[in-house]
């Protein structure tokens, strides 16, 4: 494992991240409410539940989205889309001790979920978002930047680089730049390559095994992979039957130094870094 050339206590609102460590993050999709309060209760628990069962598996963080960033996913409004994650976000944060990551791109949630007990903003367009770079900076959060060009729904049409390490790290450099210019300090920044986003099979996994690369950027790597089209590309897989390749790419990643690993699969992705960890800690 690659020791970080960073300091490792990162504060994610009222939580501490140690980056010295790889933790896993847990995906929480927080889909449409049905117009009735009773449905509205009855999935805001599930909601909980779900993310209690990660937490109690071994993550250390929750990422809850309510915009799909599928392609050909329909639009959520801004109001929509807080009506579904604020309730969300303010009852793990009454319940649970985690750390709330908000998958978002809107200013206005930024700030309103940061408000109701966010730790983290995991924004798949890197606060490219009219007003975005301001809300963050306001919250004082960390901000997971992710590399993707264009937009989700337009992203995979015959995406091409010329040198994609050095396409991504400058993508990457330049919104750390960005960040900074309104006060966010690199040492708020978390990166991430962004696997499957504007990138053939070909790209993922040249990435993927390049990843090393990224480290010169000197901040912390987080992977998201789980249960992805690369995976389904590379042997054959729907969706269903990703577990094994996912589980191989989060071991893979985390001996290249990424140190938060987003998934679907919690409980059998905290065994593969048990058991690195466990290896690696040895004399
Ligand atoms: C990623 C992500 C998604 C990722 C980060 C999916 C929200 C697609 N992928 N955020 N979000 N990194 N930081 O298949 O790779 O989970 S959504």
């Amino acid at each position: 494992m690659t020791s970080a050339l960073y300091p490792t206590r990162l504060p994610c609102g009222n939580r501490v991240l140690d980056l010295a460590h790889t933790h896993v993050m847990g995906i929480l999709n927080v889909t449409p409410d049905s117009f009735s309060d009773g449905g509205r209760f009855s999935q805001r628990d599930a909601a909980l539940r779900h993310a209690e069962a990660m937490v109690v598996a071994g993550a250390t963080l929750i990422d809850v989205g309510g915009e799909s960033t599928r392609p050909g996913a329909r639009v959520v409004s801004p109001l929509e889309e807080l009506e579904r994650i604020a309730p969300v976000v303010e009852l793990i944060n009454r319940e649970l001790d985690v750390i709330i990551s908000v998958d978002t791109s809107t200013p206005a949630v930024i700030r309103e979920t940061a408000r109701l007990g966010a730790g983290l903003i995991n924004d798949v367009r890197s606060l490219r978002r009219d007003g975005a770079l301001d809300a963050a900076a306001a919250t004082g959060l960390p901000v997971c930047l992710m590399h993707m060009r264009g937009e989700p729904g337009d992203m995979q049409d015959n995406p091409h680089y010329q040198d994609l390490m050095a396409e991504v790290s400058a993508f990457l450099l330049e919104r750390m730049q960005q960040c900074a210019a309104v006060g966010i300090p690199n040492e708020r920044i978390i990166l991430d390559p962004g696997f499957g986003f504007a990138k053939s099979l070909q790209h993922n996994l040249s990435l993927f095994k390049h990843m090393e690369g990224l480290h010169a950027l000197g901040r912390p790597l987080l992977v998201g992979v789980s249960r992805k089209s690369m995976i389904g590309q590379a042997l054959g897989r729907p969706v269903a039957e990703r577990l094994y390749g996912g589980l191989a790419l989060a071991a893979l990643a985390m001996v290249k130094g990424a140190r938060i690993l987003r998934v679907h699969d919690v409980a059998e992705t905290i065994d593969v870094v048990r058991m690195i960890a466990a290896v690696e800690s040895a004399e």
